[in-house]
């Protein structure tokens, strides 16, 4: 047996809070750690191919960046009955070694084993959604959050922090008691249109709902000044206007380039992860806007080889894949609707994309499927079902979840409540044992993700 070279990757993983970042990525490595098994994994070709020699999970390399806790979340997983592991805020990372018998004539006349050094790295999607402020100056960016917070329902969830900058003057100087509160106002307002019944996403600054290491850091206290005087460029030094942008300024400067400099730039892969079904249940606002967010995030994946973003940042991702989550939701059937809605939601950006000569594909997976395929007879017709147990429950159920829309639903489809897809919770795994947990289509992430490596 010889060695050749060895080689890494490093594969981001993202989406909103909420998508199934932590669980996908846990699933992710928990198919690799199982792939001498082979059963689960046949489109991931080492594994098919009987060409994978085993992975372990080594010491990261960037002992600065806090490690993904894959023991603490397969133990909410493992335990009866499982859980599902606990949201996080900020970035993480963990680094696989995969070893696999390489390819090729010569490699395999002289029985060559290769290793794959995979860094997987999580942080929040929200964080993306800051890359049009490096475009922007203080003074549009206020301009843009206005006329955002005249609609429904962000107009009557930020009525609190109106209220407060209300009483403040544009011109006028103010104390920091004041500039903390109205921050804290409006990261409130912020918070309030992401619960669950608003299901809002487009949320800026992206580091004010998902802050990392930054909580409580005084770059994140400032806000934007709704309808902005037009003389306010002239306002004095010390104004409030003055200090907000450059604070502003302070924030794209150290926050956001400082992601793309230190993090982004060093991207080999990406995945982006859409909780369609979510949006689609809690109505068109909802929706709406996620798809509002899910464009703006894959701005950062449009930027032309020679254009400004890439010489500032050196990106060099070369293969991205959107995915749309939580596919055990529907029944098998309608996979394919789910996976034509997510390419027809994002065809432009992806063309865009495809254009600058990154590898672009879409898929619907399930990281850990909860529910099982199972028929049953409605008016003495058999209609396809799904069995599991709701969220929140004890007893198994079997329902009917609803169709798919294959294009972008009409505003009568929203009048209907058509959407009413309902989450589960994990299946029992205690005794999976040495298989992996089960999943719908990882393998095909894999392949894609990796393929060309391995
Ligand atoms: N049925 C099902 N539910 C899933 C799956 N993946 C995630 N979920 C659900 O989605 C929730 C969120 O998943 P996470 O992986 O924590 O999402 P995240 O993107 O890491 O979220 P943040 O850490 O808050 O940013 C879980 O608690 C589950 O309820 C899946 O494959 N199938
Ligand atoms: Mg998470």
């Amino acid at each position: 047996m010889t060695r050749t070279l060895d080689r890494s990757v490093r594969l981001a993983v993202t989406g909103l809070s909420g998508s199934g970042k932590t669980v996908f990525i846990t699933s992710l490595i928990n198919q690799i750690l199982h792939g001498m098994e082979g059963e689960q994994l046949p489109f991931f070709e080492i594994v098919a191919a009987g060409r994978f020699q085993g992975a372990k999970i080594i010491d990261q390399t960037n002992l600065h960046v806090p490690a993904f806790r894959y023991d603490k979340a397969m133990q909410c997983l493992m335990v009866e009955p499982a859980i599902w592991p606990q949201a996080t805020s900020g970035i993480s990372e963990i680094r696989l070694a995969i070893r696999f018998k390489d390819q090729g004539m010569i490699a395999k006349r002289f029985d060559r084993v290769s290793t794959l050094y995979l860094d997987i790295i999580d942080y929040p999607g929200e964080w993306l959604l800051d890359l049009p402020l490096l475009d922007m100056t203080f003074a549009q960016w206020c301009q843009e959050l206005t006329e955002m917070c005249e609609q429904e329902p962000r107009v009557s969830l930020a009525q609190d922090w109106l209220a407060y900058m209300e009483k403040l003057d544009a011109a006028e100087p103010a104390s920091d008691e004041q500039l903390r509160e109205a921050a804290n106002l409006y990261t409130q307002f912020l918070f309030e249109t992401k619960k669950s019944e608003h299901g809002l996403s487009f949320l800026q600054p992206g580091r004010f709902t998902m802050p990392g290491d930054m909580k409580g850091a005084p770059v994140l206290e400032f806000c934007p000044i709704p309808h902005l005087p037009e003389q306010c460029a002239q306002f004095s030094k010390k104004s409030l206007f003055k200090v907000m942008e450059q604070r502003f300024e302070y924030y794209k400067n150290h926050v956001v380039k400082q992601f793309y400099a230190e993090y982004f730039s060093s991207f080999d892969r990406q995945i982006v992860l859409v909780d369609i079904l979510k949006a689609l249940n809690i109505g068109s606002g909802s929706f709406n806007d996620m798809r509002r967010s899910v464009e703006s995030v894959l701005k950062s994946f449009q930027y032309g080889k020679s254009g400004l973003f890439n010489r500032l940042f050196n990106v060099k991702i070369s293969k991205l894949l959107f995915a749309a989550t939580k596919a055990d939701h529907v029944t098998p059937n309608q996979l394919h609707h789910l996976e034509s809605f997510l390419k027809h939601m994002i065809s432009e950006s992806q063309n865009n994309i495809a254009f600058e000569g990154v590898a672009v594909d879409t898929m619907a997976l399930s990281s850990v499927k909860c529910t099982q395929a199972a028929t049953s007879r409605f008016q003495g017709q058999p209609i396809s079902c799904i069995k599991g147990v709701p969220k929140g429950d004890t007893k198994e159920v079997a329902l009917f979840p609803g169709e798919v829309p294959t294009e972008i639903p009409t505003q009568d489809d929203w009048l209907e409540e058509r959407f009413n897809f309902i989450e589960f919770r994990p299946p029992s795994l205690h005794d999976i044992k040495s298989k992996g947990v089960p999943h719908i289509r990882m393998d095909r992430a894999l392949q894609f993700l990796l393929g060309d490596k391995v």
